[in-house]
């Protein structure tokens, strides 16, 4: 299968239009019809999750994603098409238990705060074309319905160093949390290890329900510049100014910068390092400037064992705004997550794993009466993994 948007391996293709190191593995169950090249993969989590503390919870819910494209050559490029389904929706509006996460609403009317939102049924619906201007160039188009705008890192999801993570980062509204758009549209140019990219999309958050799709609108811009110096490496800067992205303070606008790096290295013997560093700033207009940064990574040994980590630093106001005395604070939140997966079945194209993981917090003082001092949380989770 050659890439959707120019000459080079795709292996280099993330989520939307984004890019992944040249190292990155590229597995998926593929098929060829006439002139039509086809790939499919699927990742689905059984996970109970149990977060500590007095703003904590239980649940045991399913999350992941089933996504399939084709391509066809048409003129001197490359037609595509992509889509990408998540079970979220059948968890429940309210999403699942997870300390420190904020972002859209369960109902219309209130935060999910110390939640995570599932995502849409959904989540990209999108066509593509590409064509090469030399053996190294290209220029190319991205429309979704829903889809991905250029800004930010590649969706958690999606990228090697936190694809194997059955828990959201806490940051993912500060760098990713774009990735479901109803209405995108991207137009972008490639030279050799260099890509700049422009969206048009609708700056709204997905709505409460989950299973539907929502009207397209283009009044939101992002831009991205992509480098990827060496195979092992990509980096990106994004800029975003997003038109009223939250359903609950509708007259709020956010102009998001982030910044990024993602290192995938094989290591000898069957063993895969994938790391990513980020930063994004969301600008509240009118509002404050909150930070979050994020450091996450993987080691994939021999197919059967993975271990990761993930370390967070947000900068919130929504954890807090229903404490009288606290709201309009601007306090510093950190989450470290560690765990791994087995692998005991394992074939070509599938896998069947168990899997851990252990979250703690540093929390500023004025938080620790409503957290308590020091909660801790865990998950534990069967997984299926077709790829
Ligand atoms: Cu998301």
């Amino acid at each position: 299968m050659a890439a959707f948007f120019g000459p080079y391996s795709i292996a280099r293709e993330g989520s939307g239009t984004s890019w992944l190191p040249d190292t990155t593995p590229h597995e998926g169950i593929h098929g060829r019809y006439g002139e039509w090249s086809t790939m499919w993969h699927a990742l689905f989590n059984l996970v109970y999750d149990n977060q500590g503390g007095p703003r904590g919870g239980q649940k045991t819910f399913v999350n992941g994603m089933f996504m399939a494209m084709a391509q066809r050559p048409l003129g001197d490029g490359t037609f595509g098409v992509r889509a990408m389904l998540a079970p979220d929706p059948f968890m429940g509006a309210a999403g699942y238990p997870l300390l420190l996460a904020s972002g859209e609403t369960a109902n219309g009317t209130t935060h999910l705060i110390d939640r995570q939102h599932p995502h849409d049924l959904f989540m990209e619906l999108a066509a593509t074309y590409s064509r090469n201007l030399s053996a190294a160039s290209s220029v190319y188009v991205y429309a979704g319905l829903p889809g991905e705008p250029a800004l930010g890192p590649p969706t958690f999801m999606h990228r090697t160093s936190g694809a194997d993570i059955p828990e959201a980062p806490i940051t993912h509204h500060w760098l990713d949390s774009t990735h479901i758009t109803f209405g995108v549209v991207t137009a972008g140019l490639v030279v050799n290890q260099w890509k700049i990219e422009a969206s048009a999309f609708r700056g709204r958050e997905p709505d409460q329900n989950r299973y539907d799709i929502e009207a397209p609108k283009l009044d939101s811009f992002s831009a991205r510049f992509t480098w990827n110096p060496i195979p092992e490496l990509s980096t990106q800067i994004s800029w975003g100014r997003i038109h009223s992205p939250e359903q609950l303070a509708p007259l709020v606008d956010e102009d998001r910068i982030t910044a990024s790096a993602t290192y995938t290295r094989p290591l000898r013997d069957d063993v895969l390092w994938s790391s990513t560093a980020a930063w994004g700033r969301k600008i509240l207009r009118p509002g404050e400037t909150l930070d979050g940064y994020m450091l996450e990574s993987s080691l994939l040994l021999k197919k059967a064992l993975t271990l990761f980590a993930r370390a967070e630093r947000v900068a919130e106001t929504e954890l807090h705004e229903d404490v009288p005395a606290l709201s309009g604070r601007v306090l510093m939140v950190g989450k470290l997550s560690v765990g791994g997966i087995y692998d005991f079945y394992r074939t070509e194209h599938l896998k069947l794993g168990i899997g851990g993981l252990v979250s703690r917090y540093r929390l500023p003082d004025e938080l620790k009466p409503i957290y308590g001092t020091d909660p801790t949380s865990g998950m534990v989770f069967g997984r299926l993994k077709v790829m």
